[in-house]
C-alpha cells in the first residue's frame, strides 16, 4: 500500500477560526514570541505564558474542524496515511484521524517541569501552583523556540518511507519542520495547499516533484486528495 505524509500547519485551521502565526493579524502580531514561546520568556513571566495558552486552550472548546481535516479521512481510509502536524489544537482528533504525530507539543495536555516523561491530560486553565506528583510547576505541553523536537526522529521515520507528502497550510519557515521533505526518497511526490505558499530552501530543490494547489484548505485539500489517490492505484 502507498505512503502518504501528510505535514499540517496553521492554515489548514484557520478556517475553523483559529488564527495562523505569521499571517497579517497572525497570532505573533499582538505577541511578542520571546515573551510567550521561549523557555528564557516562561522564566521571566509565568504567569503571562499561562494566560496566553490557557486562553488558546479556552477556544479549543468551541471550534471545530473544517473540510481540510475531513478531506484528509478518504486517505487515511485507503492508504497508509500519517498527519505530522505542527499544530498544537486537536482538530485533526476532533474530526477523526487515527495516526497523528504533534511535533510542537499539544495545547489540551501539560508536562512536568522537572521531569519532562511526566504529561498529562489538562482540559481547564493552567495556574501557578499547578504541580506534577514530583511537586514541581506543570507547564504547557509546548515546544517552545530553542527547545528540541522529541518526536522528530518519529516524523523523519515516516518520511523515509513515503510515496507521497502533502503538505497543508504552512509557511515552511520553523526548523526542524520545514526540513522534513528532504528525508523523503527522490521519487515521492509532494503537493502544497496554501494560499500564499513559500519554497523554502529544501522545497525549491524539490520543485520538479512538487505541484501546488493555491488557495484555501477548505476546497484544496480534497483535490489535493483526489489527485494522490489517482495516481496510488
Ligand atoms: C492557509 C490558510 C487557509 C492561511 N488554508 N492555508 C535561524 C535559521 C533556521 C532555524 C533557526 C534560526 N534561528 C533559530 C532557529 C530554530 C528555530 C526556528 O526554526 N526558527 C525560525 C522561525 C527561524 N526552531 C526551533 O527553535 C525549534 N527547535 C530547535 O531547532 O531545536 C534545536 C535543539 C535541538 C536539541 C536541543 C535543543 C534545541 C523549535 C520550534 C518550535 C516552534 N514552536 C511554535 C510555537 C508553538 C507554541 C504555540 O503554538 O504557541 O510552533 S512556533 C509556531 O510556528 C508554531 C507553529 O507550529 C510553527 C509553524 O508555523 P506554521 O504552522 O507554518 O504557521 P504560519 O503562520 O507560519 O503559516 C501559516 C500558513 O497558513 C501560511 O503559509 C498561510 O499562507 C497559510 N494559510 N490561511 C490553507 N485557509
Amino acid at each position: 500500500m502507498k505512503k502518504v505524509c501528510v505535514l499540517t500547519g496553521a492554515g489548514i485551521s484557520a478556517e475553523s477560526g483559529i488564527k495562523t502565526f505569521r499571517d497579517a493579524d497572525g497570532l505573533w502580531e499582538g505577541h511578542d514570541v520571546q515573551e510567550v514561546a521561549t523557555p528564557e520568556g516562561w522564566a521571566r513571566n509565568r504567569a503571562l505564558v499561562l494566560e496566553f495558552y490557557n486562553q488558546r486552550r479556552a477556544q479549543l472548546r468551541s471550534v471545530k474542524p473544517n473540510d481540510g481535516h475531513r478531506a484528509l479521512l478518504k486517505l487515511e481510509d485507503q492508504l497508509d496515511t500519517v498527519i505530522i502536524t505542527q499544530n498544537v489544537d486537536n482538530l485533526h482528533e476532533k474530526a477523526g484521524s487515527k495516526h497523528i504525530i504533534h511535533l510542537h507539543g499539544e495545547l489540551t495536555k501539560v508536562r512536568s517541569q522537572r521531569d519532562p516523561s511526566i504529561v498529562l491530560e489538562w482540559e481547564d486553565d493552567l495556574n501557578e501552583g499547578d504541580l506534577c506528583t514530583l511537586g514541581s510547576q506543570l507547564r504547557p505541553h509546548i515546544v517552545w523556540f530553542g527547545e528540541g523536537v522529541p518526536k522528530l526522529e518519529e516524523a523523519i521515520g515516516h518520511m523515509v518511507d513515503a510515496d507521497h507528502i502533502l503538505i497543508i497550510g504552512t509557511s515552511m519557515q520553523v526548523y526542524p519542520a520545514a526540513s522534513l521533505t528532504a528525508y523523503a526518497p527522490n521519487q515521492a511526490k509532494i503537493y502544497y495547499v496554501d494560499p500564499n505558499p513559500q519554497l523554502n530552501y529544501e522545497l525549491s530543490r524539490q520543485e520538479d516533484r512538487l505541484k501546488i494547489f493555491k488557495g484555501p484548505a477548505g476546497t484544496k485539500v480534497k483535490e489535493a486528495v483526489e489527485l494522490i489517490l489517482t495516481a496510488s492505484f
